[in-house]
């Protein structure tokens, strides 16, 4: 991934040159991690570039800002023409939007009041996640050494900057040991989700997923994948998995805007299921990819259109 193409970004309602998408060293969020973020793709589709499930990413936007008390100055109408002004004045077909609305410079102590709710949208270009090889071969995951913290700590399903410490030590470890992603587990030792994507297990043909009570984020591709499981006939469970459960899989994937379906190779040393991806992931991927190109016109709602 690499900035270098992205020439405009959107800054407090109006369109800059990356260069002049600044802000100050003494801004509360640099400090304290105090804003929340969307991380969303446009796809380069059919019907040309059209952005995926914008407006439910800006309602989780809005409802991240409530926990920590931050009065977003726009309106989601405001926000999703900004997302899609971004990718127009960038001349992107396909890219990663970024929106971030943050507490910025006024004083510094732990509460932010009085500071400037500051926000800005950025996009760039951004391929496979876990790299070319975790597209086609699945990803290398191990069982992270640190727990997501449990929902009377922080909020797990609102998507705040300060959070992604948690994720940041986990993945670390993770690439330090050679893996390519980290698997959180809860408090309670069950599990949880990857550093930035839910977790799926497939057996005996239906798929497995967990809940909020088990401290996620509830992903946007999450409930499109949960969705299309449904269309194809796939059983869909939401409970707790275990450890135990993910390494008997037939097949596991994680999703996540970034890595939109991404099948899992490998648990520590042990290899999980038989193909990778096995059959079950290879359905509900090619579906998904199928509904974000705009080819599959069941699921042409879920495309915001850039023009
Ligand atoms: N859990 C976490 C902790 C998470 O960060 C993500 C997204 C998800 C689940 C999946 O959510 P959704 O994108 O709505 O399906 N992680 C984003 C951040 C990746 C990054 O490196 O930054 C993403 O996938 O865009």
């Amino acid at each position: 991934m690499s900035f270098e193409q992205s020439k405009f970004v959107w800054v407090n309602g109006a369109i800059v040159p990356w260069e002049k998408a600044t802000f100050h060293v003494s801004a509360h969020a640099l400090h304290y991690g105090s804003g929340v973020f969307e991380g969303i793709r446009c796809y380069d589709t059919v019907n040309g570039p059209a952005i995926f499930r914008l407006r439910e990413h800006l309602e989780r936007l809005f409802a991240s800002a409530k926990f920590y008390e931050m009065k977003i100055p726009y309106t989601l109408e405001q926000l999703d023409a900004a997302c899609r002004e971004v990718v127009r004045r960038n001349g992107f077909r396909a890219c990663y939007l970024r929106p971030i609305c943050f507490y910025g410079s006024s004083a510094l102590s732990v509460h932010p009041r009085n500071c400037p709710v500051e926000s800005a949208i950025f996009a760039w270009q951004w391929g496979a996640y876990l790299g070319a090889k975790g597209d086609e071969h699945g990803a290398r995951i191990c069982v992270s050494p640190w727990r997501k913290f449990h929902p009377s700590m922080m909020p797990t399903t609102a998507k705040a900057c300060g959070q992604y410490i948690n994720s940041i030590l986990a993945v670390q470890d993770a690439v330090r040991r050679g893996f390519d992603e980290a698997l959180l587990l809860d408090r309670d030792g069950e599990i949880a989700e990857g550093s930035g994507e839910n977790l799926f297990v497939v057996k005996n043909g239906g798929i497995v997923t967990n809940d909020e009570r088990h401290s996620i984020l509830f992903g946007v591709t999450r409930d499109a994948v949960i969705q299309i499981a449904r269309d194809l006939g796939v059983p869909v469970e939401t409970r707790a998995m275990t450890l135990e459960e993910l390494e008997g899989a037939d097949e596991a994937f994680f999703t996540g805007t970034a890595v939109e379906v991404t099948p899992i190779e490998q648990l520590d040393e042990k290899k999980i299921g038989r193909a990778v991806p096995g059959p079950i992931t290879k359905k509900i991927r090619d579906v998904f990819r199928a509904a974000t190109s705009g080819r599959d016109t069941r699921y042409a709602h879920w495309l915001r259109p850039v023009d």
